[in-house]
């Protein structure tokens, strides 16, 4: 199941995985693998172009204040340095209602300053559920910040 492994906190870059569907849940459709990231600044998140037709994109209002937005080109890999503490809520363009949307955490002081603002982002459809969950996730991690 997909929290077996609800975030990682590795080696840089962390890949995330964008796919059509989950490798072990075909049901699950459209989805960033891990969906939430957890990663020390100075890291990088590698957003990997595994299926084809997906990006990952950094939402107004949903990443720290003086942070750098992103927008990776449908269908390929982006990698993403992420230096400032705090939230950064993404989604893949054409899937974001459908559901495929994501959270990277940078840890650090400050980290939870943004954590609000970017709950309170309107969000459409299932895209609303998930980001929903992962913020319920990022409760039960219990991070500090
Ligand atoms: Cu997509």
């Amino acid at each position: 199941m997909f929290l077996a492994a609800p975030y990682v906190r590795a080696s840089s870059p962390v890949v995330v995985d964008m796919l059509n569907k989950h490798p072990d849940d075909p049901k699950q459709r459209q989805i960033f693998l891990p969906r939430l990231v957890v990663i020390d600044p100075g890291q990088s998140v590698l957003f990997k172009a595994t299926d084809p037709g997906h990006n990952a994109a950094s939402v107004d209002g949903m990443i720290p204040e003086g942070a750098e937005p992103w927008e990776g080109k449908i269908g390929k890999d982006i990698e993403v340095e992420f230096t400032q503490p705090g939230v950064y809520g993404y989604v893949c363009t054409p899937h974001a209602a459908a559901g495929m949307v994501g959270v990277v955490v940078v840890q650090g002081e400050g980290a939870l300053d943004n954590l609000e603002a970017a709950k309170a982002v309107k969000q459409r459809a299932k895209g609303k559920r998930v980001f929903a969950e992962i913020w319920e996730e990022i409760d039960q991690l219990g991070l500090s910040g």
